[in-house]
């Protein structure tokens, strides 16, 4: 027998001055403590208007309990939401008064980790809740909102299914047939399963590309000084916030915008004017701007129509695609250029195939896979199911081909967070904040 869980409590709404504020309780001495600080007689499911109490009975607040007994709650447990005035000290006052009626404070993500392991939820939704969380774009919530209704496990549940029949058709003969015979079924199974591996690395490919929805996508703004880096940030920023004037030199330390390129949450970072330099502020700056074009997604070399020589000696960064803009079109007018993007910060020229060459190097240029919250996590889980599939081959032994078929449903299982993954749980909450 598993001993009883802690009550675990914690603030749920953010640290601050708010309108309201909640604290939240869950665990087999919620409704104890909630008797205790907000008396007795409470309706389940009903919001009751009562005085929150401390430990000796002092009242800190009137507020909103509301009950959620367990098995039908968030955590599965009993739950408990204590809603006061939105006061960091009124809200400190009965965290505290929980802890000293015996709750302990939440670690980060606990009740989301107490849903998942009382079977509320896979771990792919999980995950959806800190992902729809953490959204930065109403298109990433969106995503993260269908991956909580339980998408990634109805898309890999046919290929769970397959599994399990060639599983049982292969050790149906380990364990019945004639083992020094030649396999009857290795041929049929070894068939399936490379159709199966052909089908999961499909859905991979077609998955990958939304994973970028909640990673997000950096851009680094590279160049020879004056070119325009600036500017550009700013209009596509839609905001001033690098300064620009016609003087080389003008940035000299990494400069970073948050915006929205068609849902995918871009970050922006505006770097120094690349150029050799005696003076040492400047050299730190381009020492960082080299950095961050290292630590880019996309590399945005930015040149000028007008002066083609001025360019940024930009070191070969493998791995990282980079994508010539040419700004400062509007000064040549007619002009054609051979390799990149024409572009002008100031008229705002050539920005939107801008932004859809962003969106096409995120591989979403026909608009595939944007259906439900990606993580790296699954796509290697899927590689795994792939790779341990593609290894079965009709002339192998059959208990071979059966220890391939268990790693391929153990990457499947370990993807949705069935059977027993410690580790890989510990990793996962401890990415949630406190208080979900
Ligand atoms: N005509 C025209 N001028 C531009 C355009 N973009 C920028 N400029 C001008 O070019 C000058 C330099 O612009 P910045 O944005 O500061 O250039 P930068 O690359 O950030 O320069 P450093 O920070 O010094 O490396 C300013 O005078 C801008 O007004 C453009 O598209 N067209
Ligand atoms: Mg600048």
């Amino acid at each position: 027998m598993t001993p009883d869980p802690d009550t675990i409590v914690a603030l749920a709404t953010p640290s601050g001055v708010g309108g309201i504020g909640v604290v939240r309780l869950s665990g087999p001495r919620a409704m104890a403590l909630a008797e205790a600080i907000a008396g007795v007689d409470i309706r389940p499911r009903r919001a009751a208007h009562r005085r929150l109490h401390d430990a000796d009975g002092m009242v800190i607040d009137d507020g909103v309990v509301i009950l959620f007994p367990g098995p039908h709650s968030y955590t599965g447990e009993d739950v408990v939401e204590l809603q006061g005035h939105g006061s960091p000290v009124l809200l400190e006052q009965l965290i505290e008064t929980a802890r000293r009626l015996g709750a302990r404070l939440a670690r980060p993500g606990e009740f989301t980790e107490r849903a998942y392991l009382n079977g509320r939820m896979d771990l792919a939704q999980a995950e959806a809740v800190a992902d729809l969380i953490h959204a930065r774009t109403a298109t990433a919530a969106r995503l993260a909102r269908n991956s909580l209704d339980g998408a990634l496990a109805r898309e890999i549940e046919p290929v769970a299914a397959e599994l399990r029949q060639l599983r049982v058709l292969i050790e149906a003969e380990i364990d019945f047939g004639e083992t020094d015979l030649e396999s009857a079924v290795a041929p049929e199974v070894a068939g399936r399963a490379a159709g199966l591996a052909a089908r999961v690395e499909a859905l991979r490919t077609r998955l990958q590309p939304a994973r970028v929805y909640a990673a997000g996508m950096r851009l680094a703004l590279v160049g020879a000084p004056n070119v325009g880096k600036s500017s550009l940030m700013n209009r596509l920023a839609d905001a001033e916030v690098a300064i620009v004037t016609d003087r080389p030199g003008t940035t000299r330390d990494l400069l970073r915008a948050n915006i929205a390129i068609d849902g995918i949450p871009v970050e922006l970072v505006d770097t120094a004017g690349m150029h050799d330099s005696e003076d040492e502020v400047e050299r730190i700056g381009i020492e960082r701007a080299r950095d961050a074009a290292a630590g880019a997604d996309l590399v945005l070399e930015i040149r000028d129509m007008a002066r083609p020589d001025a360019r940024a000696a930009l070191p070969e960064l493998p791995g990282i695609p980079r994508l010539r803009v040419w700004n400062k079109a509007d000064l040549m007018p007619g002009t054609t250029v051979a390799d990149g993007l024409p572009v002008s910060a100031l008229t705002g020229s050539g920005l939107d195939a801008l932004r859809a060459r962003i969106r096409e190097q995120a591989g979403l240029a026909d608009g595939t896979g944007e259906r439900f919250s990606v993580r790296t996590r699954h796509l290697e889980g899927l590689e795994g199911v792939a790779a341990a599939l593609g290894r079965i081959h009709a002339d192998q032994p059959p208990d071979l081909i059966a220890e391939d078929l268990r790693l391929a449903e153990r990457a499947l299982e370990e993807l949705l967070g069935r059977g027993d993954h410690e580790a890989l749980l510990g990793a996962i909450f401890a990415g949630f904040c406190i208080g979900k």
